[in-house]
């Protein structure tokens, strides 16, 4: 079965290579504590906390948040924890509230751990917008989604189904045990494993932690335990990335499929030496992009977080937030052979 995304590539790449274009043009990469323009915009302070630090999807997301707390005039900076761990945000959304940031931009480990600091930093005036990955949604004010969970967890099973002839044994290898957004996706895969492909199997759903070497070493461990798999699917740049590292010097190249979200920068080379066939992923700039507009509204109470409220995200024109407090960034999109070149985070 063909994806829906795949047809219209060729106006999504042109679409994303000139948003990226842009990211690259607004961005320094230097991650630290800058200054923005402060342009009489008023000086809003933007603070961005990925699961962990050392991610390229994350430093991709905090190029683009920058970029546009830029265009803002405002104020951007970037803290995280080394592991992602549940509870190790903790300390920097404390730590946040205290300095008297006015918006907080959290991808979470747990949708639960931190919400007791987050509700406080919202208590002491903090405006939290939760991006990527979501935490309960009484812990925060606005959640800016990358793409529907459905249609990305059937972007990935019907990945995984073209590339073993839609049977056989498979597994998944997601990031950390609690991640609100993986654990989503593969409850829908599940969902759409058990209604549409009777003949797949799924044999094992492993933790990486959104570590490279835990990754890799558990896509060794489960090659080893399931001598019949056809399949691996994970749902996590880092994961996705460490299999095929591990998969592209071994015996198994070519031979058990790997699919899953990742990067572009990450995955070209294992497309090119035919470990991976096709992955895909949203433009995690965007994301980033849009979260920062998204917090700036909230901050200027230009919206309030109501269904129906509309707001306007720079390049990216105007979004409306839906039911829930969420905000859709849009469709996943699949990377192959064909088009990987045409990208560049
Ligand atoms: C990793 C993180 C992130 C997820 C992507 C697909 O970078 O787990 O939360 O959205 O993969």
């Amino acid at each position: 079965m063909k994806i829906r995304n795949r047809r219209l590539s060729a106006l999504a790449a042109a679409t994303l290579v000139a948003s990226l274009a842009l990211t690259a043009c607004g961005s320094d990469d230097d991650g630290g504590n800058e200054s923005g323009s402060g342009d009489g915009g008023g000086n809003t302070t933007v603070t961005f906390l990925p699961k962990n630090l050392g991610n390229p999807y994350f430093d991709t997301s905090s190029a683009g948040g920058k970029e546009a707390v830029e265009e803002f005039g405002g104020t951007f900076d970037e803290v995280g924890p080394d592991t992602a761990s549940p509870d190790a945000q903790v300390q920097f959304i404390n730590t946040a509230a205290q300095q008297g940031v006015n918006a907080l931009v959290v991808s979470a480990n747990d949708p639960e751990a931190i919400c007791d600091a987050l509700n406080e930093a919202r208590d002491a005036g903090t405006t939290v917008v939760t991006f990527d990955s979501d935490t309960n949604p009484e812990c925060r004010d606005l959640f800016v989604n990358q793409a529907s969970a459905e249609g990305i967890a059937k972007a990935q099973v019907d990945l995984i189904a073209e590339q073993i002839g839609d049977a056989g044994e498979i597994a998944v290898l997601s990031a950390a045990a609690n991640a609100t957004n993986q654990n989503a996706w593969i409850k829908l895969m599940e969902e759409e494993l058990a209604a549409n492909h009777p003949d797949i199997e799924l044999v094992d759903t492993v933790y990486g932690d959104d570590d490279d070497q835990t990754s890799f070493d558990k896509t060794a461990a489960l090659l080893q335990s399931h001598p019949n798999l056809k399949g691996i699917v994970s749902p996590t740049t880092v994961g996705i990335a460490a299999a095929a590292r591990y998969l592209s010097t071994s015996e198994y190249k070519g031979k058990v499929a790997l699919t899953g979200l990742g990067t572009p920068n990450q995955m070209r080379e294992y497309v090119k030496d035919g470990t991976v066939t096709a992955f895909a992923l949203w433009n995690p700039g965007d994301l980033g992009y849009l979260a920062a507009f998204a917090a700036k509204a909230l901050v200027d109470g230009d919206i309030s977080g109501e269904e129906g409220d509309t707001f306007e995200a720079g390049k990216l024109g105007e979004f409306t937030v839906d039911a829930d407090g969420t905000v859709l960034l849009g469709d996943p999109f699949v990377f192959d052979k064909s088009n990987i070149d045409d990208f560049d985070f």
